[in-house]
Parts: structure tokens; sequence; C-alpha cells
């Protein structure tokens, strides 16, 4: 299987009910390697970029505003078959129908704040890495 890149979101609830230490450590003890990582305060420019294929949903004014309330932490993580296996990890995007165990079960509140973002694909993976992190801030090759 191919090794894969996957970029994830610790979202501003995350940081606020101070669980950044917590899904981190599940995250690593899945096996999933931290490439990049970086705590910062989206604006709704960046946010709203971010998510502009949500742009005519009923929701998106209030994701944006959600993602930009506070600090979050995007991470580049790299692993075999990164994509699939960390939407495993985090659960459905409805709290309420993930499946036991996962991040989202266990953390989030509601659809809107569901502590952790994840691609939907490699392809989404690189141009979300991309959106976040130059290469040069990607230490995949070293240690
Ligand atoms: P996922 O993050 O699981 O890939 P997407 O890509 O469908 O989910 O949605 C992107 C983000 O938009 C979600 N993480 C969630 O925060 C928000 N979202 C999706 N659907 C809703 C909804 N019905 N109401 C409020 N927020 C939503």
């Amino acid at each position: 299987m191919a090794v894969e890149r996957t970029l994830t979101i610790l979202k501003p609830d995350c940081v606020k009910k101070n669980l950044i230490g917590e899904v981190t450590a599940r995250i690593q003890k899945a096996g999933f390697k931290i490439v990049a990582m970086k705590m910062t305060r989206l604006t709704e420019e960046t946010a709203g970029g971010f998510y502009a294929v949500h742009k005519e949903r009923p929701f998106f004014g209030e994701l944006v505003e959600f993602m930009s309330s506070g600090a979050c932490v995007p991470m580049i993580l790299e692993k075999e078959n990164a994509v699939a296996d960390f939407r495993k990890l985090i659960g459905a995007t409805n709290p309420a129908e993930a499946a036991e165990g996962t991040i989202r079960a266990d953390f989030a509140d509601s659809m809107g704040e569901n502590i952790v973002h994840g691609s939907d694909s490699a392809e989404n993976g690189r141009i979300e890495a991309a959106y976040f992190f130059p290469e040069s801030d990607v230490v995949a090759n070293q240690a």
C-alpha cells in the first residue's frame, strides 16, 4: 500500500477543550507520523478559502465563523493508506453517527464543531497540505 499524506486540523473546539495532547496521542498511537505541524488562528478569509468547495452550502457562514473563532493546529500526517485510515480514526462528520471509540464520537459536540478535519482523498490531502505548509516546512525526510 502506498505511503500517503493527509491534512488534519485540530479545530478551535479541540484547542478550547484542551484536547490537543489527547487527540495528538491517539493520532500517533494509530501509527501516523506527524511531518508538519503549527498552531495558528485562521482569518475568515483563510478559513473560507480552505472550505471554498462548501461555499454554496447553508452552513458555510457558520463553518467559517467557527474555524476562525480561535486557535487551531494544522498537521500533515504520513502513513500507508493515510487518508482512509485517518477518516476511520476520526469517525463520521456527524458525531452522533460516528463509530464508538472514534475521536469525533468521544469528543465532538455537533456536526459543525467536530474536533478534527481530515482530507477526503489523497489528491485533496496534497492540495490541503500545501494550503498550510510550504514543502520546506515538511520534515518527512528527516530523522
Ligand atoms: P468532513 O470534515 O467529515 O470531511 P465535510 O467535508 O462534509 O466533512 O464538511 C466539512 C465541514 O463542514 C465539517 N467538518 C463540518 O465542520 C462542517 N459541516 C458539514 N456538514 C455540516 C452541517 N450540516 N452543519 C454544520 N456544519 C457542517
